[in-house]
């Protein structure tokens, strides 16, 4: 499963959007470091299940909304200079490692300290915490070139020494690929010699692999709070998404108790059962909320994240082409996460390595037609893999 991971100083509302997105129960409060151990659980991205395209519903998705799932990391608090250890310290940015993208949670209404402590809204400003969060995971993986750099020069004074394959040893735990390393190394220039390198360039080096690959999406929370001042230097400066976790969470608690209608990520929800006067009340508040900023913000984030930086698509395989269902008659029974570009034979090995491996051809079940082995699937590709593993 894809895995992303929530990051964020002490205090932004992380834990809020990780049970919000995962209805899992975990602590929350107002104050900071709440979170100490990592959190996991199940989130989803949400797409248009391609039963909407056929006059027929899958059974799975809902009206349409197909949720995909991905992993969720939720992690303590950082505070600045967390890489050098400070507040929890930098084994909680270990636990970022092996999250393909990061969301980056702030405190749009800027009622938290750098350290979490609560202020009075409009206090902190947020663009600071947007800098600080990409400032401490590129000077933590610096930190890790540097720790390894006398390992590198010892390694280039042997014959047949690869800078890349050097590279890719010491950043292989933070899941960064020979791939990323050759792809930077290219972009700009570095000292031929390892012995001229420094600082400077463990730095230059870090900012491009993070860019490349530990991509951000900012969530600027608490907007329900924010000054519209907050929000409009958020907009012209990033492009964060408006978010409101606690929002969220309480639309997704009414669902689990039947008293609300809502899928999330939409624009609107409707109360369908009891709720008394300050239910109502709380929820009044949601709709405006939903009103002035389409969303609660929380499924665009994660959409974001896994449509927009990760770049992928949702393919979804079936054994009959016509009726796009499984052996046992289950419409579109998977939907599958792929990298943008991924071809049939692609979509075959993460079914199972197996029908990769024995892979025939493939039969797109939109057009009932065979399709090429370098065709790049689309957004919503419905593929019978042949192989002869099946
Ligand atoms: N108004 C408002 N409050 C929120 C929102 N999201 C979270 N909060 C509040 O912010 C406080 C901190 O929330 P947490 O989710 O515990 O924050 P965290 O980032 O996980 O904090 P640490 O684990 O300490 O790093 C709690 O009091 C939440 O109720 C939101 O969208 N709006
Ligand atoms: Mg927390």
């Amino acid at each position: 499963m894809r895995r992303i991971a929530l990051a964020g100083k002490p205090n932004a509302g992380k834990s809020t959007f990780f049970s919000a997105a995962t209805m899992s129960d975990v602590e929350m409060a107002n104050y900071p470091f709440t979170t100490i151990d990592p959190n996991r659980g199940v989130a989803h991205a949400r797409t248009r299940c391609p039963c909407t395209d056929r006059d027929a519903d899958c059974g799975i998705c809902r009206e349409g909304a197909r949720y995909v799932p991905v992993e969720l990391v939720d992690i303590a608090g950082l505070v600045p200079g967390a890489h050098t250890g400070r507040g929890l310290g930098n084994q909680f940015l270990d636990a970022l490692t092996t999250a393909e993208a990061i969301v980056t949670v702030i405190d749009a209404a800027g009622a938290t300290t750098a350290e979490g402590e609560p202020v009075a809204v409009g206090t902190t400003d947020p663009l600071e915490e947007v800098r600080f969060i990409e400032e401490e995971l590129e000077a933590w993986m610096a930190q890790i070139i540097a720790d390894n750099w006398t390992s590198v020069r010892r390694g280039a004074r042997a014959p047949g020494f690869d800078l890349d394959a050097s590279l890719a040893e010491v950043l292989s735990g933070l899941g960064i690929t020979d791939h990323v390393i050759t792809a930077v190394l290219r972009e700009a220039e570095y000292p031929a010699q390892v012995d001229a390198w420094g600082d400077g360039e463990f730095t230059m080096l870090a900012q491009a692999v993070r860019q490349r690959a530990k991509p951000i999406v900012i969530c600027a929370n608490k907007v329900d709070l924010a000054p519209s001042a907050n929000i409009a230097d958020l907009q012209a400066e990033t492009d964060a998404v408006l978010t409101a976790a606690i929002a969220e969470r309480t639309l997704r608690r009414g669902v689990e108790a039947g008293v609300v209608e809502y899928r999330p990520g939409d624009d609107e929800f409707q109360i369908t059962g009891e709720v008394d006067a300050q239910q109502r009340a709380g929820l009044d508040a949601i709709a405006d909320l939903l009103a002035q900023h389409g969303s609660t913000g929380v499924q665009e984030t994660i959409d974001r994240a896994v449509y927009g930086r990760l770049d992928l698509i949702t393919a979804y395989p079936v054994q009959n082409e016509t009726r796009w269902t499984d052996a046992s008659g289950q419409m579109l029974p998977d939907a599958l996460l792929l990298p943008a570009g991924s071809t049939p034979r692609d979509l075959a090995y993460a079914v199972h390595s197996d029908i990769g491996e024995g892979y025939l051809y493939a039969i797109d079940a939109r057009s009932q037609r065979r399709i090429g082995e370098a065709t790049a699937l689309e957004e919503g590709a419905v593929i019978k893999i042949v192989s002869t593993a099946d």
